[in-house]
């Protein structure tokens, strides 16, 4: 018998050496999706409080960014080496605290050690070019330098991973970072921080405020998008709360870094194998309980194999296992509240109005347990209208047939998000057309994958309304430095550019 998820949290957050201080009778109040019961409640940052982390970051950044890169990337070495030692602890709290299954709660803990490995590399690794120039005895050349405070605003859905990709990079290059979690989450992002202060003690200590947490509602994150001393904000979360901060941070200048919705599709092209497919898209559409962005939520299937492979599909979707996260033969725990519950029937009932065929989709009972418990859904549309077009944060799959590929490819781009998709084919013409400029119109296209899941090396993000930020891997860091092109003149004459004659008399 597995202990309630209010003791087991509890006691993770002792082991994990989250101060009780920070936990009590009031605040913000903290459930567990598993069973809906209150785990705790979390003393909230003020505004007054919050205001003042932010002056403390950016004199903390002031700091910070005279240490040598590979200096600073010996903390984030440390980091990594904590979060390896704490990944049992702190995937176990991930569970508790937004429902994954714990395999999942693991996968999010590795993906931020990998991230901090990463940045370790980056560390020695923040170069800038040298340009020819057109001027004799000149030297041109770019320096990369860090940017500031840096502010995060996660989701409960990724509720540790996506402050990791921000600050194990922003932190490599010189800057501070400012951590809005989700008011769902707050656990666990105080146990990623007392993590943290481990490795900072074992670095021999960070500057005042480098690394600091804003815990409480939205008017925090809003406090953060306003402030002056933050020039970048990282959001990650709906398209409607991107269309908030967007325009508040390019108001003032500030840079976005937003990941906002996504409506992720994979088609199945008649010459892909279908067992390999089938895994792919149930790991995507049913994991997380539907609750990534880039969960799979519309499948485009070729019409010669449409029975063949949704067939299989429905047997999964009736057989898939759903209950309490922790249990090992899990594969779908809760949705995080009644508001993602609702929000699901709503869209399966749109789709039903459409004349859609529903397998699953009903609320499930889980002895013992009162959480959001669903079975996930499998909708057969009529058409690729409705409620296809939006996201829903939820296990919805829409399922639709096409003819021909080209149709197929137009299909997939026809909604407003960007950010996954992916095509099972064995035909090379067709992969190749869909990773080409006609292909897929996202920031992730992926070939006989499903469109989550991504590893941390490639540039996590996508285009249109999911925002067009990228984190994580590739070139990503550039985003969190800023770049300064310096000319150097070392002769003894003025030649100026573009052959411009600017002669001044001389005594
Ligand atoms: C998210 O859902 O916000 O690619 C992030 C993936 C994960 C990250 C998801 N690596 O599915």
């Amino acid at each position: 018998m597995l202990p309630s998820p209010r003791e087991q949290a509890l006691s993770l957050l002792e082991a994990l050496g989250v101060p009780p201080a920070r936990l009590g009778a009031q605040g913000l109040a903290v459930h567990s999706p598993i069973d809906g019961v209150l785990i705790t409640h979390v003393t909230e940052t003020s505004p007054a409080e919050a205001s003042a982390l932010i002056k403390q970051a950016h004199a903390a950044f002031v700091q910070w960014r005279k240490i040598p890169a590979p200096r600073r990337g010996e903390f984030v070495r440390l980091l990594g080496e904590e979060l390896r030692l704490h990944k049992q602890t702190l995937g176990q709290l991930v569970t508790l605290e937004a429902g994954k299954i714990l395999s999942e709660g693991l996968g999010e803990v590795q993906e931020m050690i990998d991230i901090c490995d990463y940045a370790v590399g980056l560390s020695r690794q923040l170069f800038g070019l040298t340009i020819a120039t057109e001027r004799p005895d000149h030297r041109m050349m770019e320096t990369w330098h860090p940017l500031g405070v840096c502010g995060v605003i996660s989701a409960f859905n990724f509720p540790v991973a996506v402050w990791s990709w921000n600050a194990a990079i922003a932190l490599v290059c010189g800057n501070a970072v400012v951590w809005k979690p989700s008011e769902k989450t707050p656990l666990t992002a105080l146990a990623t921080h007392a993590i943290a202060e481990r490795a900072a003690k074992r670095f021999g200590g960070l500057p005042e405020g480098l690394l600091s947490l804003l815990i409480g509602g939205r008017e925090l994150g809003a406090l953060l998008v306003e402030d002056a001393h933050v020039p970048l904000v990282s959001a990650t979360g709906s398209t409607a709360m991107g269309r908030q901060v967007g325009p508040k941070l390019a108001a003032r200048f500030a840079r976005a870094i937003l990941e906002l919705g996504g409506n992720n599709a994979a088609i199945i092209a008649p010459s892909a194998d279908l067992d390999l497919a089938l895994r792919g898209i149930a790991f995507a559409a049913i994991g997380t309980a539907g609750q990534r962005c880039t969960t799979l939520r519309r499948l485009i299937v070729h019409e010669s194999i449409y029975e063949a492979f949704v067939s299989k599909l429905r047997r999964v979707y009736q057989t898939v296992a759903i209950g309490d996260p922790r249990q090992p033969d899990v594969l779908v725990g809760p949705l995080i509240d009644a508001p993602a519950r609702a929000q699901m029937d709503k869209a399966l009932n749109e789709a039903r109005a459409m004349g859609a065929q529903v397998t699953g989709g009903t609320h499930v009972d889980v002895p013992h347990l009162k959480g959001c418990y669903v079975a996930p859904a499998l909708v057969e549309m009529p058409r690729h209208d409705g409620p296809v077009l939006h996201e829903t944060f939820a296990p919805i799959l829409y399922v639709m047939r096409y003819q021909n590929f080209e149709d197929a490819i137009t299909m997939q781009n026809s909604v407003g998000a960007g950010l996954s998709s992916s095509l099972f084919t064995l035909d090379m013409r067709e992969a190749e057309r869909f990773v080409s400029v006609e292909g897929s119109d996202c920031g992730i296209a992926n070939i006989n994958i499903g469109p989550s899941g991504a590893e941390i090396g490639g540039a996590f993000g996508g285009e249109k309304e999911t925002g067009g930020g990228r984190e994580a891997g590739s070139d990503s860091w550039k985003a969190y430095m800023r770049r300064a092109t310096n000319t150097v003149n070392y002769g003894t004459t003025l030649p100026l550019a573009q052959g411009v004659s600017f002669d001044i008399t001389t005594d």
